[in-house]
């Protein structure tokens, strides 16, 4: 009861804070720090919350990050900042920054005790060794994620393909870019924005469907809107009218779950009305004639009854589309997170494909990545059926260029595992008894999370690597202190396909590690260090240089050197090029599908990346959702995001200007549907799904579809989302479907139990 080295978190407090540290709900306020200190030293860098990767300059003092500046000559963003990117510096000197080792107290029913670090790998090792040895390899998983560097996201992959020799890994991005980038494998043979964002410049019409730009990528807005200066059309799909919505020159207010009807009735439009590049359809593509087949049922009042959108909207959108001469389609998780998200982003690509207009200068496709490393994450191997440089884990020669490069036998590689979700399933199923984490909350960003929850608690052993503690490792039984962004370096491939360098600017506090190192430390207490003996993030780089070489995914050409000398380099960047063909210039390959450019894998064949070059239709019938409404829960949800908060919120609610923007998560409803169920602005509302409940504040808006609510996700406990959502997932990317599911809406009889801690105390 005395020892202080005992934390007793209690089963509800909102953030996990280590007493030692201070009162739970304290958070930096930004007032001491940017209170008149001077720094004594700038880093460039780059922000760690989304895949645009800003270029900023980290203010420090002694080792403190003490403040933000802009970085002025980053091409990207050009200085500009979003509200997360300025005040990310107040979690470096956070009271809840771990700085210790911990481990689970079986005395206590909710606390941890501080261990020394080596203790703790010692811990880890141990229940690795024993599981493994009692249960099979595959009883122990990973899970990652993509808010690491590329050189950890690589590490990852091949600690567990070579050292824990688990099949069983995978990462956040499952919840993430899955979808587009399993459509766009399949339509080009590789998984990169198309086009680098100064495209979106000079189109003529920028379409874009399921992202709330201005909330979640606000320097592209400033794309979108240069845009419009020069006179650009912009077309907005959502259900939700979204701050770029309003400026919008035509709003479609897509039901959720109904994209793919739309893109077939907007081709099925483009073909009647014969606006088509029949030239490029002929020359550059295969498979036309099926998908004009499949979509001919398609017509504009068809597709209006079931996208619910008027049928002239639908006609001027595939109109502007349809007649533009330059364009830009981009698309985020509103189109991605459905179980047909696949299908969704091939309808999308197929209206792009038909127009002709992609990889070339002002013509653009792209999805929006998400999480920072949301495009390096997913290429090097962390992915449950991945070899770096974007391999496929049961492709013989992919298997034995990288045993080459690790130095084993192919043999001794696992065959592909199982997704981030089925993962969880195993655990509840107790198939799989053992669970490193590094870099995910799967507690908050899971759907159905009582089920994560409850598969957590089953577990023989788990581990977490955070540099705060989170609602996930609050199961834990050891966590241990990894490293804040920028704490450590290494690169990132932003959303573009640019790979940037991050700079180190303080050193790790306390016993924290850089994660990399946590990594090697665990596989040397293992007895199995060969291959982990890395000294330097660049040595890393380095080894994954030669394991991409050859692959889509073809980092061979890159260095540390020309990605700061150029402002990053886009891959595929190739150390050589065969006889005849032109190495791509010192910044890579900003634009993919040009004519002429690398392609190792058509050959001089055509642009796109299959063995004849050219890019595919894919058939996309409309699928609706899994759990449509019925009279029992007659609501759509669909979830997402706010501009103050990240993901699962780990880091950002404890960032204090970011938490009083918006500190706490509301239901949005639209008036018409408020005022059937009785419900006022502000009132205590419960929804309900089959899954479960929770209860939160209305916010009655007039910006959403009266058949749908929206609730924001960063939240734990018993406000978070995900105790609603559906666990349902795409058969090919499995993404979750966190964009529909079927709900109910009354108003409380009285404030949830918690509501007495948001009140403050009298
Ligand atoms: N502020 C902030 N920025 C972020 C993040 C964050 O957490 N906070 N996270 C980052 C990450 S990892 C990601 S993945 C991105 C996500 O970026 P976005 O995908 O832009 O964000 P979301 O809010 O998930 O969803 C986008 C939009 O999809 C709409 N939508 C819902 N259902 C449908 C549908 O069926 N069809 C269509 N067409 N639209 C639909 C929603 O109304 C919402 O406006 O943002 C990144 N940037
Ligand atoms: N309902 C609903 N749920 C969703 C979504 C939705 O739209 N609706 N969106 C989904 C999407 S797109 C995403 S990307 C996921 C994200 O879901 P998560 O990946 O679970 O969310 P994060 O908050 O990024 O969790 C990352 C954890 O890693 C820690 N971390 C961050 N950087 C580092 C690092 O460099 N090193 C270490 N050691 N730890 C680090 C953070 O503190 C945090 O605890 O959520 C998904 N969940
Ligand atoms: S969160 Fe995204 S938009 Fe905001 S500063 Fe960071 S990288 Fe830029
Ligand atoms: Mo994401």
């Amino acid at each position: 009861m005395n020892n202080p080295t005992v934390v007793d978190l209690g089963p509800d407090l909102e953030l996990g804070t280590i007493r030692e540290f201070g009162p739970s709900r304290a958070y930096a306020g930004d007032a001491h720090l940017a209170s008149g200190l001077t720094p004594d030293r700038y880093v460039k860098t780059h922000c760690c919350f989304c895949g645009q990767q800003c270029g900023m300059q980290l203010k420090v003092k002694e080792n403190t990050i003490v403040g933000v500046e802009p970085w002025y000559e980053f091409p990207f963003n050009r200085g500009m900042l979003c509200p997360k990117g300025v005040k990310r510096y107040l979690q470096q000197s956070h009271p809840d920054r771990l700085l210790r080792a911990y481990e689970k107290d079986r005395h206590e029913t909710s606390g941890f005790r501080a261990l020394p670090y080596d203790q703790a790998i010692g811990r880890v090792a141990e229940a690795i060794d024993r599981i493994q040895r009692e249960h099979g390899k595959d009883a122990f998983a990973v899970l990652s994620g993509a808010s690491l560097t590329t050189e950890k996201t690589y590490l990852m992959g091949k600690f567990a393909h070579m050292c824990l020799k688990t099949s069983n890994i995978d990462y956040n991005g499952r919840l993430c870019m899955v979808s587009a980038g399993a459509a766009n494998k399949k339509a080009f043979g590789i998984d990169r924005a198309a086009n680098p964002w100064s495209d979106i410049l000079g189109a003529e019409v920028v379409l874009v469907t399921g992202a709330n730009v201005a909330e979640c990528a606000p320097i592209t807005t400033n794309y979108i809107w240069q845009a419009r200066e020069h006179g650009a059309k912009v077309i907005v799909i959502d259900p939700r009218i979204t701050p770029l919505a309003r400026t919008a020159d035509l709003f479609l207010p897509v039901k959720p779950g109904r994209d793919t009807a739309l893109f077939n009735g907007i081709l099925q439009l483009m073909i009647e009305n014969d606006w088509l590049d029949h030239d490029f359809i002929e020359r550059h593509t295969v498979g036309f004639a099926t998908v004009a087949e499949q979509v001919r049922p398609w017509t504009a009042r068809r597709t209006a009854e079931v996208t619910g959108i008027a049928e002239d909207r639908i006609r001027s959108a595939a109109e502007l589309w349809g007649t533009a001469r330059t364009s830009f389609l981009m698309h985020a998780r509103g189109l991605e997170h459905h179980s047909h998200g696949v299908e969704n982003v091939l309808s999308a690509i197929n209206v792009v494909l038909a127009s002709g207009r992609i990889g070339r200068r002002n013509c653009g496709y792209a999805t929006i990545t998400g999480q920072a490393n949301g495009q390096g994450g997913r290429e090097h191997g962390q992915k449950c059926d991945q070899l770096p440089g974007g391999r496929d884990l049961a492709n013989p020669d992919h298997r034995r260029h990288i045993a080459e490069v690790w130095g084993i036998e192919s043999d001794a590689l696992p065959q592909p595992g199982v997704d981030a979700y089925e993962i969880m399933r195993k655990a509840e199923a107790g198939e799989i008894k053992g669970l490193l984490s590094i870099c995910f909350n799967p507690v908050v960003s899971l759907p159905d999370n009582n089920v994560v929850r409850s598969a957590l608690s089953k577990l023989e052993f788990f581990a977490t690597i955070d540099f705060f503690l989170s609602e996930t490792a609050r199961y834990a039984d050891i966590v241990l202190p990894g490293s804040l962004q920028e704490e450590d370096e290494g690169t990132v491939t932003q959303l573009e396909g640019r790979i940037v360098r991050i700079n180190k600017a303080v050193e790790p506090p306390g016993e924290a590690r850089a994660d990399w190192r946590i990594i090697q430390d665990i596989a040397q207490r293992l007895g199995r260090g060969r291959g982990f003996e890395f000294d330097h993030p660049k040595a890393i780089f380095e080894e994954l240089r030669l394991a991409s070489k050859g692959g889509v995914n073809d980092y061979s050409g890159v260095t540390y050197e020309a990605v700061e000398e150029h402002f990053g380099v886009f891959w595929p960047c190739p150390a050589e090029t065969p006889e005849g063909v032109e190495r791509p210039g010192p910044q890579g390959t900003p634009r993919l599908f040009e004519p002429g450019s690398w392609n190792p894998i058509a050959n001089g064949n055509g642009p796109f990346y299959f063995a004849d070059g050219k890019a595919r239709f894919v058939p996309t019938p409309h699928r609706g959702p899994v759990e449509d409404v019925d009279e029992e829960y007659p609501i759509i949800l669909t979830t997402g995001r706010v501009v103050s908060q990240f993901l699962s919120g780990n880091q950002t609610r404890r960032i204090g200007p970011l938490v009083d923007h918006y500190p706490e998560p509301r239901i949005e409803i639209h008036p018409r549907l408020a005022e059937e169920l009785g419900i006022r602005d502000g009132d205590w509302t419960v929804a309900e799904s089959r899954r479960g409940s929770c209860t939160l504040r209305a916010a009655v808006v007039r910006t959403i579809r009266p058949d749908t609510v929206f609730i924001p996700y960063h939240w734990g406990g018993r406000k978070s989302a995900n105790q609603l959502t559906i666990a349902a997932q795409d058969p090919i990317s499995k993404i979750p479907e966190y964009k529909v599911c079927a709900v109910r809406l009354r108003r409380a009889d009285r404030p949830p139990e918690y509501a007495a801690e948001l009140e403050p105390q009298q």
